[in-house]
């Protein structure tokens, strides 16, 4: 669906041709009629011969109203700019012109109205000649120039025709899937509620859905839509739409806000980061952190302009800014935008958005900042996806560039191309950096080797004890350590990471001090020392004692309470021959037979009901499920 919009002088007879071509006088207000001007925006809608609809935008053209003038024109396809033929260019067919150009307004087409007042035929030619030459160079160029009078009907018909071809030509509107309503108007209407109209981008809506109010962040509901005065189930992207809100108040919501699919509500931020060019007709220099109007969709917005590597910006040139606001914004990256000085009131410039989710700049942008919004003017997908990871390194493939004017799916499938010609690395749910990738995977080794280095006789590093000095989320570190195994550089044993040379070793101290606590298992048969003993008795003994139980050669029954493998694999089997025997054992049993006191005997058997080999019943015990 397509959308036209009028520009033009004051008084041009903009919404005398709407009304013209649509039967629909777009002059609604009682002030409008009264004062016989535009002030706000007007809307209708005509069928063109080939069948289509499109919707118009009416604008004022008085210069106090130019703040009404850009929430119309941001969202059209096309321009009808309207220069009456007695009066000829005037200042504000300029600065229409100039904002078409600067909201990106590709093509349109010039009425040379009330040729009905022109009697000279010389005249109505040199006028239509500075038309033309006045267009040169800006996106109207090659428009076509018909010759109307609204008033005696003279042109009409052509210019139907005209408006007919260049719709045929202008692709429609994308579903990308990202439905989004900037709010032009909000009223009331008895017994339904609140409605908000505007034009609709980047997708469908549908009566019943969800949707989110930004920025107050509000929840409602589509209760029923309009699209051209019908009733409407779904919207196509590009129509003029009127939606009814469920459970609104008229204060809820303002012209500015967005209205936005329930679970793709936008994501703000108080900096953006963009490409800005000055009209070379602003006169005087922007200076650095200079308070402007911007104007954001049909939002009107006080900020300062941050201007990267420049004190001042002169007139007719283009600069790299961070646009600064007080309150959070949503935008997207490819938005255009409009600066207006507030005194003198005047348009002076605009721009692109390149960054819309940017951080507050330091003193001055760093050369790495620059380099990435340089990159970003190209607006080539694979650019900004790369762009957008290269921020911290990574970033959510779900969550990838939402701000921006591509499909989730057109994003997923550059994605996966990029991966495959190895310009990123999907682990996870994350694409990664190919070179954060790597410095991640050297620092792992690294750190293992490291820890095997400082403690050589601990046979591995758990995961956890160095994953917390990595910045990236641990679905990454994840993927990276699996990746790390997979590919034989690391060996992952129970819940432990070493690398395949690093096996465990002692000091010529530690293998003294492993003998010394052997031979004391040797010589204490029955009375051996716990962990926390030997700690007492030897110095620095501790992480030997740990080793020993590690490989196997000393039983930690729980608590600290050790036995020698080979004595505790004896009492084992002598206990099985005692069950088979006489069916139980009991504490004192085990005391008698292997010459034990209780502080050995109970956490001992407790350690066997553990294995299974034994099982408590009362005071004794039974054979347990591994020896049934
Ligand atoms: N003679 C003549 N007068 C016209 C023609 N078109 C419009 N007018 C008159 O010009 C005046 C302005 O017309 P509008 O349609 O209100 O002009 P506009 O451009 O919408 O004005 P603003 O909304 O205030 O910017 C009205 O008095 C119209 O009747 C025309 O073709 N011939
Ligand atoms: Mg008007």
């Amino acid at each position: 669906m397509l959308t036209f919009g009028t520009a033009g002088h004051i008084d041009h007879g903009k919404s005398s041709l709407v009304k013209a071509l649509t039967s629909i006088d777009p002059d609604r207000l009682p002030e409008e009629k009264k004062r016989g001007m535009t002030i706000d925006l007007g809307f209708a809608w005509m069928d063109l011969p080939s069948g289509e609809t499109i919707g118009i935008i009416d604008v004022p053209g008085h210069k106090q109203f130019v703040h009404n003038v850009i929430p119309g024109l941001f969202s059209i396809d096309a321009a009808l700019l309207v220069v009456a033929a007695d009066d000829g260019w005037m200042p504000q067919t300029e600065e229409h012109l100039r904002i078409l150009d600067l909201l990106g307004v590709r093509c349109g087409i010039v009425a040379l109205n009330k040729v009905d007042l022109i009697t000279d035929a010389e005249w109505l030619e040199e006028v239509q000649k500075d038309v033309a030459s006045r267009l040169a160079g800006t996106n109207l160029e090659n428009a076509p120039i018909i010759r109307v009078s609204t008033r005696s009907g003279i042109g009409i018909t052509e210019l139907t025709q005209a408006i007919d071809a260049l719709a045929q030509k202008l692709s429609p509107r994308q579903d990308i899937g990202k439905p989004r309503l900037p709010i032009d108007r909000v009223f009331v209407i008895k017994g339904s509620g609140v409605v908000v109209t505007g034009t609709l981008s980047q997708g469908i809506f549908h009566t019943g859905d969800a949707v989110n109010i930004t920025p107050s962040g509000l929840s409602t509901r589509i209760r029923s839509m309009e699209s051209f005065k019908k009733n409407t189930s779904v919207s196509a992207p590009g129509v003029r739409v009127a939606l009814n809100l469920a459970g609104l108040k008229r204060t809820d919501v303002h012209r500015g806000d967005i209205v936005t699919a329930e679970r793709q509500s936008p994501l703000l931020s108080r900096f953006l980061d963009a490409h800005l060019t000055l009209l070379s007709d602003a006169e005087i220099p922007l200076k650095n952190m200079a308070e402007v109007l911007v104007y954001l969709e049909t939002r009107e917005l006080l900020g300062r302009i941050s201007i990267i590597g420049a004190k001042t910006l002169e007139p007719g040139e283009s600069a790299l800014v961070q646009l600064r606001f007080q309150e959070d914004v949503s935008a997207f990256i490819g938005e255009r935008f409009i600066i207006r000085r507030q005194s003198p009131a005047r348009t002076i410039g605009g721009g692109v958005v390149l960054d819309p989710l940017a951080e507050k700049l330091k003193l001055s942008a760093t050369p790495e900042r620059v380099a990435f919004l340089q990159k970003r003017l190209t607006q080539d997908l694979d650019t900004l996806i790369l762009s957008e990871i290269s921020k911290k390194g990574w970033a959510e493939t779900q969550q990838l560039l939402l701000n921006s004017l591509h499909s989730t799916d057109d994003i997923l499938a550059h994605v996966k191309q990029l991966s495959e010609q190895k310009l990123l690395v999907l682990a996870a749910d994350y694409a990664v950096q190919p070179a954060v990738w790597q410095d991640n995977c050297l620092k792992v080794l690294s750190a293992i080797d490291a820890k095997y280095k400082t403690n050589p006789i601990q046979a591995g590093t758990p995961q956890a004890a160095i994953q917390k000095d990595f910045a990236v989320p641990p679905d990454i570190f994840d993927a990276l350590v699996q990746q790390l195994v997979a590919k034989g550089k690391l060996v992952r044993q129970n819940d432990v990471l070493y690398l395949p040379g690093n096996a465990s070793a002692l000091s010529p101290q530690q293998e003294s001090l492993r003998q010394t606590i052997l031979g004391m298992f040797a010589t204490q048969v029955t009375t051996p020392p716990t962990l926390s003993e030997i700690g007492k008795r030897l110095a620095n003994s501790l992480p030997v004692a740990y080793y020993l139980v590690k490989q196997g050669l000393l039983v930690d029954f729980g608590g600290g309470v050790l036995l020698e493998k080979a004595h505790f694999e004896g009492i084992c089997r002598e206990v099985t021959v005692l069950l088979k025997q006489n069916g139980h054992v009991s504490i004192q049993d085990i005391n008698q037979h292997f010459g034990l006191s209780r502080k050995y005997s109970v956490p001992l058997l407790t350690y066997l009901d553990r294995l299974g080999i034994t099982r408590r019943e009362g005071d004794v015990r039974v054979a347990g499920k591994k020896l049934l």
